[in-house]
């Protein structure tokens, strides 16, 4: 089937509610300028939880062609869980989306492939699409080569999960991020192409084909292109550069 490239902006903790709403209107402006085409591109943001609402309100108003999600969900539903937010309220906001497995919540927060599992679970119970991430750090990389690692992490993600119910796969080599040092695109390529084996193996041709596998790490206005044409790289998870406007836009402004 045919896959709408995905472009995604990852804010991390960055931008307050105010600014959220300010940069979500630029980008909106900058979409209009361009004449964006959502057939070409799908443009999303994952602002931190307390902007979510006024990232919704502003795009609703104005029914704005741009998707937003969240960074994180908790595994359960509801009860005695200080500090977590659940799928429901997510969903109750309408985010189409969710980040699940980021690496900084990975390695900063001690989830564990279990936790991911949950999580891609808890979103699909409230018809949440997860972004899922996956990837290697330069130590996974150097002792069990490309792939090995980022596709074990798939298949533990997503035990017990129906594909059916949609999922977003992001590649992002940990010795990537933020460093300024991308993969190359044929790097990407190769580990999308396994992460796409692995969908094809649990779930069949069909969501093999419609599911979006991205690249992440170290992606800007400069390099976006050379990853999209390749065959199994369907989109970016942009971090640092998803924060600045005209880099943002010429981002999702790519032209293969
Ligand atoms: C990887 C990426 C966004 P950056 O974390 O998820 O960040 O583009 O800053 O490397």
């Amino acid at each position: 089937g045919k896959r709408t490239p995905f472009i995604a902006g990852n804010w991390k903790m960055n931008l307050d509610h105010l600014q959220a709403v300010a940069f979500t209107q630029k980008l909106a402006w900058s979409l209009k300028d361009a004449k964006h085409d959502p057939a070409d591109a799908e443009v999303a943001v994952f602002p931190p939880f307390t902007d979510i609402r006024s990232v919704q309100t502003l795009i609703a108003a104005d029914n704005l062609p741009i998707a937003y999600g969240a960074q994180d969900v908790s595994a359960h539903d509801s009860g005695a869980y200080t500090g977590e937010v659940s799928g429901a309220f997510l969903a109750k906001l309408e985010c189409a989306y969710v980040i699940i497995g980021h690496s900084e919540r990975r390695t900063l927060h001690g989830e564990t492939d279990a936790d991911v599992n949950a999580k891609v679970l808890a979103a699909h119970r409230h018809g949440i699409v997860p972004v899922l991430c996956v990837g290697e750090t330069a130590e996974d990389l150097e002792a069990h080569g490309p792939s090995a690692v980022p596709v074990a992490q798939l298949r533990a993600a997503l035990e017990n999960v129906e594909g059916a119910k949609g999922l977003v796969i992001a590649y992002e080599p940990v010795w990537a991020i933020g460093s300024g040092q991308a993969a190359t695109p044929q790097q990407a390529e190769q580990v999308c192409e396994a992460l796409r084996g692995v969908l094809r193996d649990l779930f069949g041709d069909e969501v093999a084909g419609e599911t979006r596998v991205l690249y992440g790490g170290s992606v800007k206005a400069a390099n976006i292109a050379s990853f999209l044409r390749e065959p199994n790289v369907d989109g970016a998870l942009v971090g640092g550069a998803s924060l600045d406007i005209d880099e943002f836009s010429s981002i999702v402004r790519f032209k293969k």
